[in-house]
């Protein structure tokens, strides 16, 4: 009998330990991802450009006056360049290099490109 309960006890702390585990790993997890939904409520004030494989991505719509934040994953330099007057243009270096621009305060279509490779074209709209 005595052999019976050791063995049913030795079971009941093994589960409980698993469990413990279990929850110890769980709760870790859920906390980091409640963090990225508080940053995700403050990403949406700072509007991101990635240049991937010499392009701009989908045109992005700012607000006038916003800070963009320009990200290249290539390994060669860009710029972004507006096309007309001097609404932005900035140098970013390759392999995760960032730079900034403030969005034109006049709301429009602002077409712009790359000075090193003019073929790469991509859109800011201002409204
Ligand atoms: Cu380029």
């Amino acid at each position: 009998m005595r052999a019976i309960q050791a063995k049913a006890t030795v079971l009941l702390m093994a589960a409980l330990l698993l469990v413990g585990c279990g929850s110890g790993t769980g709760s870790p997890t859920a906390s980091p991802g409640a963090g990225t939904a508080t940053m995700g409520a403050v990403t949406p004030g700072a509007p991101v450009i990635t240049i991937k494989d010499f392009g701009y991505g989908a045109p992005l719509t700012v607000a006038p006056g916003t800070i963009v934040t320009v990200t290249n994953m290539d390994a060669a330099g860009h710029t972004v360049t507006a096309d007309q007057g001097q609404a932005f243009d900035v140098d970013v270096r390759g392999s995760g290099g960032t730079a900034t621009f403030t969005a034109p305060s006049s709301p429009g279509s602002y077409p712009y490109f790359c000075t090193y490779h003019p073929n790469m074209r991509g859109t800011l709209i201002v409204k």
